[in-house]
């Protein structure tokens, strides 16, 4: 049995976790189950940084001690994991016994190696990164970077761990492991500022009093950072190179947001090097969540409203906007508008009814899951779909892309309700064709068993629903087609994602009545999309080339938030063929594209392919 460790960031509780560390949160547990569900041995370590400054400003202002104030916060952390159906197998803490003689023994091993040396140390520094920043990174202001904050002149004697003694392993090392650091972007950030050059780092504070006292010099504490590193192996119990230990060191994945890449890929291996010890496999470093264009922050106030959110849409669908929306190397601007329209569109709509639509057909028309023994057209296509959609599935969450991981499941999704338009199986009651009609129905079934467990990881709860409404008692993880025992009774199929319309939401208004004549100007053709493009400087249009039979043309079309180019190439289409030619963004556009416009945005189609040109009424 294969093991895989991952980690999110220990959190400062010097406040209630926000929606950034959520993200983080969510993705590692994505992982975690997924391993799980692969059959593999799984650690998944979050936990809390407790001994910062700012824990213990924080604690100062509220009139308590700082481990009275982290024992009052850190609950806050377990509460909101519990919330998001976290599946974190240890729930750290840095004031732990634990954590306090691992990381003291692991001092004591870069100090006997001879890595740790005293010097004296002065530059600004900032007490919510708990970092130094150099002359050259700031501007006259002396104003953190991140935190936009003051900083804060700090000199004193510190021991100094020798880093730049390790500048060119770890060179080595990035270049000879492409995938040590994770996305590419974030890689090439790194090399960079390598090729700048390593200084030794500050590894003790003698002004403080908060933290973990130096075994060899209790006049000072460890800095923090160093402290908060090695919480990925004292939590493992490193201290006594337990069992658990041996099992689940080095790490396969170091998850965090890009703030704090680099001291995951610099600082942390070369530490782990002076130690002789193995290195993590994977550093995942992912964008920013933003909230209209800002970054959250505790110390700015500026923050995500995940309980109204989550109470509205319940806790699958804020994790499935998360992770379906963004981009995860990149920033992502959080907008409840965009969560609305996926969950009605995604969930609601393509997911959801799904479910209810083949439920209710079975119902209707048989006692039990029928058995599938007439096979037919289509079948052997859904079904080479749904191990193609496995396969790319584990190559999408082995390189952290978490969003085209989803839009592969959907696509099946999709497949699968065009399988039962395809095939009217609700014509199909008649004595002559309920063999066919049960066969059909059978394999939709299996297909949404399938998808519940592929979605399992990202939104467990729904998994869990799908399987239940399906009939089957526990829950079934196998990735494979054709497991579904015929026989089961089904439920009657409550909706899990009931439609949400906002209040506010205006109900479209028929427009002014047009005359036949009127209507008949219009040339609607039917169009096959051969080729799409972006459009530089456009987000939100794309540049689409179509064939309409008798000609070719070129149409601009505003779909891009909600299609990729890939998705749309061979798609047919309606087009409005005698729209006045256009000019946008510089593109020309002969034509224009028909879609459902509301929350979401979808291409209005044919419900079976006809020639292309064909007139539409
Ligand atoms: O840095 N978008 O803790 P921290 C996405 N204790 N993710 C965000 C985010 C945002 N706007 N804001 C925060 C620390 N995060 C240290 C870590 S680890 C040995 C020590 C997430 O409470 C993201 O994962 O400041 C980021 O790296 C982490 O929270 C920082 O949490």
């Amino acid at each position: 049995m294969s093991t895989f460790y991952v980690t999110t960031p220990i959190y400062y509780p010097n406040s209630e976790p926000h929606a950034g560390n959520a993200y983080t949160t969510i993705a590692a547990d994505v992982l975690a189950r997924y391993h799980r569900l692969k059959g593999n041995k799984v650690c998944f370590l979050t936990g809390v940084d407790e001994h910062a400054a700012n824990v213990y400003n924080a604690a100062k202002k509220e009139g308590l001690s700082p481990q009275a104030y982290c024992d009052k916060i850190a609950p806050t952390f377990v509460k909101l994991w519990e919330r998001l159906n976290i599946s974190h197998d240890i729930f750290f803490r840095t004031t732990s016994d634990l954590h306090k003689r691992g990381a003291q023994k692991f001092l004591n091993v870069l100090y006997d190696n001879g890595d740790v040396y005293k010097g004296k140390y002065e530059g600004y520094y900032c007490l919510s990164c708990e970092e130094f920043f150099s002359e050259k990174e700031l501007t006259d202001e002396k104003i953190c970077p991140v935190h936009k904050l003051p900083l804060q002149w700090l000199e004193e004697e510190n021991y100094f761990f020798r880093l730049s003694k390790y500048q060119d392993r770890l060179l080595a090392h990035i270049h000879e492991n492409p995938d040590f650091v994770y996305p590419v972007a974030r890689r090439n950030e790194l090399l960079n500022f390598l090729e700048s050059g390593l200084q030794d780092v500050s590894i003790s504070r003698a002004s403080l009093s908060w933290g973990i006292p130096f075994p060899f010099d209790p006049e000072h504490i460890i800095y923090i950072w160093i402290e908060a590193l090695s919480n990925y192996i004292t939590a493992l119990g490193y201290e006594t190179s337990s069992e658990h230990y041996q099992t689940f060191w080095p790490a396969d994945v170091h998850m965090m947001g890009k703030d704090i890449t680099r001291f995951h890929a610099l600082l942390w291996p070369a530490m782990l090097m002076a130690a002789n010890l193995p290195l993590p496999k994977h550093i995942v470093g992912h964008g920013w969540l933003t909230k209209n264009g800002e970054a959250l922050s505790k110390t700015r106030g500026i923050f995500i409203d995940m309980d109204g959110d989550i109470a509205t849409y319940g806790v699958d669908a804020f994790r499935y906007y998360l992770l379906r929306e963004f981009s995860f190397g990149n920033d992502g601007d959080y907008r409840p508008a965009r969560l609305h329209a996926r969950y009605n569109a995604d969930l609601a709509n393509d997911l959801g009814n799904l479910l209810n639509r083949v439920l209710g057909l079975v119902n209707k028309n048989f006692e039990a899951i029928p058995t599938p023994t007439t096979p037919g057209e289509f079948d052997d296509e859904v079904k080479e779909m749904a191990q193609t959609t496995v396969d790319k599935l584990d190559e999408h969450i082995n390189t952290f892309a978490f969003d085209t991981a989803l839009e592969t499941i959907w696509e099946f999704v999709r497949r699968i309700n065009r399988y039962i338009q395809q095939t009217q199986v609700w014509t199909l009651a008649k004595p002559e064709t309920k063999p066919r009609m049960g066969t059909i129905l059978y394999n939709s079934l299996e297909a949404l068993r399938l998808i519940s467990v592929l979605i399992s990881p990202f939104i467990p709860e729904t998994a869990e629903k799908i399987q239940k409404q399906i009939g089957l008692a526990d829950f079934d993880t196998v990735a494979e087609w054709g497991c579904l025992p015929a026989g089961l009774t089904v439920s009657k199929g409550e909706p899990i994602f009931p439609r949400i319309d906002t209040k506010e939401q205006k109900q479209p208004q028929p427009e002014a009545a047009v005359s036949f004549a009127d209507f008949q100007k219009l040339d609607l053709r039917v169009a096959l999309i051969l080729a799409v493009e972006p459009i530089e400087g456009a987000d939100r249009l794309l540049k689409l080339q179509v064939d309409l039979g008798t000609e070719k043309r070129q149409v601009v079309a505003g779909i891009a938030e909600h299609y990729k180019p890939e998705a749309l190439v061979g798609k047919q289409v309606i087009v409005v063929a005698n729209l006045e030619p256009a000019t946008i963004r510089n593109v020309e556009s002969h034509g224009m594209i028909l879609a459902g416009s509301g929350d979401s945005v979808v291409l209005a189609t044919l419900e079976t392919e006809m020639p292309l040109g064909t007139q539409v009424r």
